[in-house]
């Protein structure tokens, strides 16, 4: 999401830079190439021209001689407004006194309700250490309680639905969950579409039925600011408290995002970016707006590898490193964990830094496919000591794994070179200061070749 926004955000920016001073036809150019992103980006044109009229009235007030060049001032300004239609501060989640938190998702059909109940389920479950119980109210889809149940088992969450009527069934879960002394209880409702009486009518008897604690709209993303003219809708019949965002991945314009909390009046809580069950995350504004400047998002990147990576294997993995013996089944088990932790495309747009010719480059995850295929059909031995590869074993190994001789030299000549660049790293004293030199060093690659494009 954000692509093109952060590309022509970069775009005005870069403009500025190196200015000694803003002149008022800077300020206009710059806020008219704003407004064209924005507008661009499909944002609703209220908050268009909202956004754009605080802007000017921040840069008007503007003291130059604070110690930001007048571009950081601007990219300040924007960064602070882009948090604020974003949602300003993340929403804090409380629960109720008397369990269960009762949340009741609604939304237009194949918005991602049900996908979005389930990784709920399992975000109370396994952020929040909840119980949570899943209620499948959705009685209209033949499959849709089947859909849940599926989901509920992968997550292990408990499902309770029954053949009778949705504000029957909602009101028997809450009954369950307090019986079973579930805590979370989540409700997914049938999809419907706003003009539809009926179903409206059905999802706020439903409601008045659990009298819930918060009410979430699931919105497509890839609809765009269309999306939140329905919200407006329901929000009329059912008092939102918050949006969930889905099908992020699919948008690369992020209209909804920017509109919905504006028009609506209520945040994005949740988004959802991608079909797997981990592609969820707790939205936060201020981080949403780093990244759409580019600024990176360390802080999400860093509780996604808590919630994915194994410690204590990365400890092992640690300790192999430091006595230089790192092996090619350590490297398979680092490429594992990462892909845990989602697509790296996705990965790529929340390190902060990288130039956006790096962060714009097609990712491709099957890019993967083959060096895990080479690895795996290497025998342990030669996993351990790649010294031993020769001619035929590498033939065998390149049969093995689908690919070509000259595949299996180029990663082994990587390897070879990582290995080299870690048996250094272990020679250096004390593991903190090897990690800090391994980050600057780094960091001073990204610079250097940023230097070289300009
Ligand atoms: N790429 C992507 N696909 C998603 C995401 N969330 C849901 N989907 C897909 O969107 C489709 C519809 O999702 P559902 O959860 O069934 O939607 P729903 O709102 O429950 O649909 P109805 O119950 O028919 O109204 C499914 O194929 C999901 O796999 C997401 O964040 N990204
Ligand atoms: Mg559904």
């Amino acid at each position: 999401m954000f692509e093109s926004l952060s590309d022509r955000f970069d775009a005005v920016f870069s403009r500025l830079r190196g200015r000694g001073r803003l002149s008022e036809a800077d300020v206009d150019e710059a806020l008219r190439e704003i407004r064209l992103a924005l507008l661009q980006a499909d944002v609703h044109l209220r908050v268009v021209r909202d956004f754009v009229s605080r802007v000017r009235a921040e840069l008007v007030g503007i003291d130059l001689s604070q110690s930001l060049t007048p571009s950081q001032q601007v990219v300040k300004v924007v960064h602070e407004e882009l948090k604020r239609i974003l949602g300003g501060e993340t929403l804090k989640l409380t629960y109720a006194s008397r369990p269960p938190t009762v949340i009741l998702l609604a939304g237009l059909q194949g918005s991602g309700k049900t996908t979005a109940a389930g990784k709920l389920a399992s975000w109370y479950k396994k952020n929040q250490g909840r119980n949570p119980l899943l209620v499948g109210a959705d009685l209209q889809r033949p499959a849709a309680v089947e859909q849940l149940q599926v989901l509920g088992s992968q997550v292990g969450v408990p499902v309770f639905s029954e053949p009778s009527d949705p504000v029957t069934v909602a009101k028997k879960g809450l009954e369950e969950a307090i019986r079973l002394g579930r805590d979370v209880l989540i409700v997914d409702t049938a999809g419907r579409l706003a003009i539809d009486d009926e179903l409206m009518d059905e999802v706020r008897r439903i409601s008045e039925a659990t009298s819930p604690h918060y009410t979430f709209l699931v919105i497509d993303a890839m609809i765009g600011q269309d999306a939140v003219a329905t919200a407006e809708a329901f929000h009329h019949t059912l008092e939102l408290d918050g949006v969930i965002l889905t099908k992020v991945d699919g948008d690369a314009r992020g209209g909804a995002a920017l509109s919905v909390k504006e028009v609506v009046g209520r945040p994005i809580v949740f988004s959802s970016t991608g079909e797997k069950l981990g592609d969820f995350e707790q939205f936060h504004p201020d981080r949403m707006a780093d990244r759409i400047l580019g600024m990176g998002d360390v802080l999400t990147l860093i509780e996604k590898a808590e919630e994915t990576l194994d410690r204590q294997q990365a400890e092992e993995t640690m300790a192999r490193l430091q006595q230089g013996q790192f092996t090619l089944e350590d490297f398979l088990e680092q490429m594992q964990q990462v892909k845990k932790m989602g697509p790296l495309s996705g990965l790529v747009g929340m390190i902060p830094g990288l130039p956006k010719e790096v962060r714009n480059t097609e990712i491709d995850d099957g890019m993967m496919g083959p060096i895990e295929a080479i690895i795996r059909s290497m025998t342990p031995g030669e996993r351990r000591n790649p010294s031993i590869i020769n001619g035929s074993r590498r033939l065998r190994i390149a049969r093995g794994s689908g690919t070509t001789t000259t595949e299996v030299n180029n990663l082994l000549d990587r390897f070879k070179q990582m290995q080299g660049m870690m048996r250094q790293m272990a020679s250096m004293p004390g593991l903190a200061g090897r990690a800090a030199r391994r980050a600057t060093s780094g960091a001073k690659r990204v610079n250097n070749k940023k230097k070289k494009r300009r």
